[in-house]
């Protein structure tokens, strides 16, 4: 009995809520849109030697094509079938890709539409990504699903669609923007998307990211996720556990919280990007000393249930949650610094956003544009990603994860991981500084007037990179280089007009 008890307790300690990452690597990136081949390629020259850990990667089954007359992002959060077919790239791609990242230590988190297939208004036909046939509106899918496998008799609204967040039934019974909701507590579809699942972990992904959650009763995604086999063990430990993380928006005030999902695994913050983007705008008389607290502080979940990001493919522009507060790399000197303090900071599991740029057109606080695609051949292919002579993207791929600025940051939070929070310091209004134990220091200046201050950094004395204004190359430092004093003291200046008004130093930026 107790045998018993302490091998469920390990199980609940280690179960979906680990990131599998590998030691020593502590964020993912979200290649939103990228191709199978880019990833593989973009694994092995990039995100294995800076210390990433994985790559959240867009929704590798086939989905319906939708024209209209160019194809939207979005057409991908509409599931025809569970063949690895999309304009990412095939199947046999795709197992190149996961074998290829897994083998340089970059893990893959597949994007997981099972709440529901294709809307309503799909039609029937073959405009699918890999041609299969497909019959929206007799609710045929080739998975197979009939229309005994939707939700149509449960939903208790007028229109069959979610009209009310205060109400938990409609939320998950009932269709969110027209889409095809899936009847989960069914044995067959939980065993239909189970197989789905499986067939990726068999692959050798490391877990998942759960789309719409919040529209998924939280016991039919246990009763999924505990049909889940172990990692594959070419390259997981024996008995690892796919990584959860549930998309769950919960900015308070509807009826279904973040909370009624922990016994699954972790759940998205959106509080955190929401919160961050208006401290970080200086909005409503925020100020970045209130940030002293941040994370369960400010009224987040717990530390180890939180999946953390400035912004995703979502609210970056404008759907999903968080609205106009929220940071994005079209404001890279307030992202450079949001990014950066996220990734200082202790709280959460972090994800870092990659996105393509997109002309935006906005009127009436909208953007028209928002359903534009990735770059595109004039096929309507994916265009690869093309790297610059600077490590920099081209073709209007905007690679924040390789901005000097932020890539080093992800290793700032791999250098100090495990290290405590240590060593405030505010000026009351925008100039902040903290530390993690005696391995990193950070200092941010978000006010109108210079940083010119002497602070206790916690760091063994020595000379310091800045990561920020540039990094340690060999023995030299092409940035601003940090002196910290005996007592461990060092003094800092930073403009309010530099490019990036912050600065970062580690000890393995030492000199
Ligand atoms: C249209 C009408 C509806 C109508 C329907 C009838 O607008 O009023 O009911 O037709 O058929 C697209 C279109 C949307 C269209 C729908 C169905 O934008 O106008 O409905 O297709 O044809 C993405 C996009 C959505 C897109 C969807 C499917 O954001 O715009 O809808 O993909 O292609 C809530 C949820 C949260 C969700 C967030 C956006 O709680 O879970 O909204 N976030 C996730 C993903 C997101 C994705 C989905 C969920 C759906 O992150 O990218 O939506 O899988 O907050
Ligand atoms: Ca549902």
């Amino acid at each position: 009995m107790k045998l018993l008890l302490l091998l469920v307790t390990i199980g609940l300690c280690s179960a979906q809520y680990n990131p599998n990452t590998q030691s020593g690597r502590t964020s993912i990136v979200h290649l939103f849109e990228w191709k199978w081949v880019d990833i593989a390629a973009e694994c092995e020259r990039y995100l294995g030697p800076n210390g990433f850990g994985g790559v959240q990667i867009s929704p590798p089954n086939e989905n319906i094509v939708v024209t209209n007359p160019y194809r939207p992002w979005w057409e991908r959060y509409q599931p025809i079938s569970y063949k690895l077919c999309t304009r990412s790239g095939n199947e046999q791609q795709f197992r190149d890709m996961v074998t290829r990242c897994n083998n340089v230590g970059v893990y893959i988190y597949v994007d997981a539409i099972i709440n529901h297939m294709c809307g309503s208004g799909g039609g029937a036909g073959t405009h699918s990504t890999c041609g299969s046939y497909f019959n929206a509106g007799s609710r045929d899918f080739p998975v197979p699903y009939s229309g005994l496998d939707f939700n149509d008799g449960k939903c208790r609204t007028g229109s069959g669609e979610i009209e009310n967040y205060g109400d938990a039934n409609q939320v998950r019974n009932c269709r969110l923007v027209g889409l095809l909701d899936l009847a989960m507590e069914k044995d067959y579809v939980r065993g239909k998307i189970a197989e789905y699942m499986n067939n990726l972990i068999n692959i050798g992904v490391a877990g998942f990211r759960l789309d719409a959650a919040k529209h998924m009763w939280p016991g039919d995604l246990k009763a999924i996720s505990d049909r889940l086999n172990n990692l594959n063990t070419k390259w997981f430990p024996a008995g690892a556990r796919p990584f959860i993380f549930q998309e769950v928006i919960d900015l308070g005030g509807e009826a279904i919280s973040a909370n009624e999902y922990f016994g699954v695994g972790r759940v998205t913050e959106f509080k955190y990007g929401a919160k961050l983007g208006g401290v970080i705008r200086k909005w409503n008389g925020e100020k970045m000393a209130y940030l002293r607290n941040w994370g369960e502080g400010w009224g987040f979940m717990p530390n180890d249930r939180a999946l953390v990001f400035v912004d995703n493919h979502d609210n970056q522009r404008g759907h999903g949650a968080g609205g106009a507060s929220i940071l994005t790399f079209w404001d890279a000197r307030l992202y450079k610094m949001g990014v950066g303090f996220m990734l200082a900071h202790p709280y959460g599991f972090t994800r870092v956003m990659s996105s393509y740029r997109w002309s935006r057109n906005i009127s009436n606080g909208k953007d028209q544009n928002d359903w534009i695609g990735p770059p595109t051949n004039s096929d309507g292919s994916i265009k690869s990603v093309p790297i610059n002579a600077d490590a920099t993207c081209g073709d209007n791929w905007v690679c924040e994860h390789r901005w000097r600025q932020i890539k080093n940051m992800v290793i700032f939070r791999n250098v100090v991981n495990g290290q405590p929070f240590s060593n405030w310091w505010d000026n009351g209004s925008n100039q902040v500084a903290f530390g993690r134990g005696n391995k990193g220091f950070i200092v941010f200046n978000n006010d109108d007037r210079n940083v010119d201050v002497t602070l206790n950094t916690g760091l063994p004395p020595g000379t310091y990179c800045d990561v920020i204004s540039g990094q340690k190359e060999d023995t030299i430092c092409s940035g601003k280089e940090i002196t910290v004093n005996n007592d461990r003291t060092a003094h800092f200046q930073i403009s309010n007009t530099a490019e990036d008004p912050f600065v970062a130093i580690h000890v393995n930026a030492k000199l």
